[in-house]
């Protein structure tokens, strides 16, 4: 048998309970697309008792069609990555029940208990373990995928398994180069133009640009998620999930942390303009930089001891040595954020954080808040020396 999409409710179920035994033969099971992201199809299947989720990876871009193929090797990465993750840090990604080659497909844990944040931070809910969480996820996985833990052998064979010109090809192009000139695929809120067009003539800013994209390319340094925005994250009172490693590649440790750290502040920037009560508002940001910064101790508190305890290589076990690379990767992460930030607000891909605001001139506002608090992210990140100092300066933005 060779790929087939699943064309009817019949395909994925027979799909379903060949590949699982959560359902007995005589339950009767439902099945609903619920993919709402920009690049796979997404299926809860429903019994008496039990659900999973089926994603298939189609050869080619869900939200572009035939007309921007993509490589199915997608599909194998997100489920090895997902069981990599799982080594880590089990309790904070979806169990991988089955991974089929042939139909490029995951049968896995579903996780509907568990709220998509993006939404979550819209609605302005407070989630107690978000940052700790992502935290220590970022810590976990990026370690122990690192040279610092990996010998020699095991880390280039795990950058051969990683290897995804296509979705890299994709970040490339939209976080590192569209939003910075006046390209097709951008989508630019009418009332921001000016300041796009500032932007694309800002050479500064585009030289530190290109210094990311570089270490992007080539800094082949953990493996990464490679997509890790509020959309990819679920969460409730009690615990996180964080799903589609499908851009998982081995890359600069940076990038997940400010991907992370962009959406936080991407959401900061949007509550500036809602409707709604402005007190509420603001508490809403004072919880989201309060969270960058748990989310940024818990991560180092953590990287720091395992680079203390766990580092193989004798010549990275120096103190100094941890001190270095900790604020080499903070002003990584800090750049990266403002990449993300950047392309969310006048590339191809928006969030909703922001795109919700109906009103065409708030919603801009809203957005130039979010393209001068990524210019400050990519510009001074090696002068920001502690994320204390960072939260500070995203206050003086909010406030001036
Ligand atoms: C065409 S894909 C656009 C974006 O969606 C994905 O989730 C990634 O963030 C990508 O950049
Ligand atoms: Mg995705």
């Amino acid at each position: 048998m060779s790929f087939r999409k699943f064309s009817s409710d019949t395909d994925v179920i027979a799909f379903a309970r060949q590949h699982s035994d959560l359902f007995t033969s005589e339950e009767s099971l439902q099945v609903e697309e619920i993919g709402d992201g920009n690049i796979n199809f997404v299926y809860r299947v429903t019994g008496a008792a039990n659900s999973l989720i089926i994603k298939q990876a189609l050869p080619y871009i869900r939200i572009i069609g035939e007309g921007w193929p993509l490589s199915q090797d997608r599909v194998r990465i997100e489920a090895e990555a997902l069981q990599l993750e799982a080594n880590h840090c089990p309790d904070l990604v979806p169990q991988v029940y089955h991974y089929d080659a042939e139909q490029c497909a995951i049968v896995m844990e579903d996780i509907s208990a568990f709220e998509n944040l993006r939404i979550a931070m819209v609605e302005r809910k407070q989630l107690p373990l978000l940052a700790e969480h992502l935290g220590r996820f970022l810590a976990d996985t990026l370690f122990y995928t690192s040279d610092l833990y990996l010998d020699t052998y095991e880390k280039k064979s795990l950058v051969q398994r990683f290897i995804n010109p296509d979705l890299c090809k994709i970040s490339e192009e939209l976080f590192f180069w569209d939003p910075y000139c006046d390209h097709e695929r951008n989508s630019i809120n009418a009332s921001l133009r000016t300041d796009a067009e500032k932007l694309w003539q800002d050479s500064a800013l585009k030289l530190e640009v290109a210094r990311l994209k570089i270490k992007f390319l080539n800094q082949a340094e953990a493996l990464l998620h490679g997509d890790l925005h509020a959309g990819s994250v679920f969460a409730n009172e009690h615990g996180t999930k964080i799903i589609d490693p499908e851009f998982a590649y081995v890359g600069p440790a940076g990038f997940d942390i400010g991907t992370v750290i962009g959406n936080y502040l991407l959401n900061v920037a949007g509550q500036a303009n809602q409707r709604g009560e402005y007190a509420e508002r603001s508490d809403y940001q004072q919880w989201l930089l309060a969270g960058i910064n748990t989310l940024w101790h818990t991560f180092e508190q953590r990287f720091r001891q395992h680079m203390s305890v766990e580092t193989r290589d004798p010549s990275l076990q120096l103190g100094e040595y941890a001190d270095w690379y900790i604020s080499e990767l903070l002003a990584d992460s800090l750049g990266y954020a403002g990449t993300e930030m950047i392309r969310r607000t006048i590339g191809l891909a928006h969030v909703m954080d922001i795109e919700s605001i109906e009103d065409t001139e708030r919603r801009a506002d809203s957005e130039r808040l979010a393209l001068t608090l990524g210019q400050i992210l990519i510009k001074e990140r090696t002068t920001l020396s502690s994320i204390a100092e960072v939260i500070d300066r995203v206050r003086g933005e909010l406030y001036c």
